[in-house]
């Protein structure tokens, strides 16, 4: 279901003080048996999950906010704990209490086509790409975020719906970047176009924000800017888009892009924040309900979503 597709598991260097060396990526998620509770589990390359519940990991919050997540994972690695195939767990959004925000026109593809969608707010896309300070907004309180397999929303009174697929940033409560995600910042651009002071209607709707399939901890962003973002969208069996985009391109630095969300502004929980989109379908293209959308980004995975109308 949602394991990465061959060629996407990419692997972090690390240097930390005594050590340089090449180890797999961590993948942490939140995922359920059935109905049951949400439980915490370590994603691994053959397909399963190791449950770190038993272990005494029942949130997330604690292990981003500790100095040495990837540490403390590979530690409860080590114990005997249950192995399930991922294929049976149902994957929860992997976020917890964190507020959810994202960057705008961080590639000069989204500025070029934001310019293009309307006259009326062409001069301020082109100005906030330039800009010192970027374009930050609020796009999700954690509880409204779906996940990997559920359906994403487009609006029944919109008539050019797009996804957005994002890398994002999962920030601890200190503003640490700790680890990265894959974010879908559903998008409704005839409602954005006609007056830029709509773009929370366009942006924050039922079902607009989803995030998964899991969290990547610990990839310096050096190693994240050499990853590739993929966005497929299927009708039926036909494929009516294809589209990709490198993280490299984003205009801005990820501490930067974190720090601004940070001014004058605290985040008990910790953040989520989606870094922009670099892949725009063609201007004729509008999803329909019934599509699916599939976001793979290297050394992450895939952010598997139906659509439906809401
Ligand atoms: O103001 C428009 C939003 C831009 C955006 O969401 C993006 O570039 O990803
Ligand atoms: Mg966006």
């Amino acid at each position: 279901m949602d394991a990465a597709p061959a060629g996407l598991l990419g692997t972090v260097t690390t240097h930390g003080p005594m050590t340089s060396r090449t180890l797999p990526p961590l993948k942490i998620c939140r995922f359920a048996i059935g109905d049951g509770p949400v439980r915490i589990g370590l994603v691994r390359d053959d397909g399963t999950v190791l449950d770190l519940t038993p272990a005494g990991l029942t949130r997330l919050q604690p292990l981003l906010e500790g100095d040495d997540p990837g540490g403390r994972l590979r530690r409860l690695a080590g114990q005997k704990l249950p192995r399930l195939a991922l294929a049976a767990v149902r994957l929860r959004a992997p976020v917890e209490r964190q507020e959810i925000w994202a960057a705008g026109v961080t590639y000069l593809r989204s500025k070029a086509a934001r310019m293009e969608e309307s006259d009326f707010s062409a001069s301020a896309y082109g100005q906030v790409y330039a800009a010192e300070r970027p374009e930050l907004f609020f796009k999700a309180l954690a509880e409204k975020v779906v996940a990997s397999g559920e359906p994403v929303g487009i609006r029944g009174d919109a008539t050019w719906n797009v996804p957005e697929p994002e890398l994002a940033l999962v920030l601890n409560s200190r503003g640490r970047i700790v680890g990265h995600t894959i974010g879908n910042d559903m998008s409704s651009r005839d409602i954005e176009g006609a007056n830029l002071l709509y773009l929370p209607q366009a942006k924050i709707y039922e079902r607009s924000c989803a995030l998964g399939p899991w969290i990547t901890l610990g990839t310096p962003e050096p190693a994240a800017r050499r990853w590739d973002v993929h966005l497929t969208i299927q009708r039926g069996r036909r494929r009516v888009f294809a589209g990709e985009t490198s993280v490299g391109r984003i205009k801005r630095g990820f501490e930067e892009l974190a720090g601004w969300l940070f001014r004058s502004q605290t985040f008990p929980h910790g953040a989520v924040l989606l870094t922009g989109t670099g892949v725009v379908p063609p201007d004729s293209f509008t999803l329909q309900a019934g599509d699916v959308i599939e976001i793979a980004v290297t050394g992450i995975g895939v952010l598997r979503n139906p659509v439906v109308a809401v």
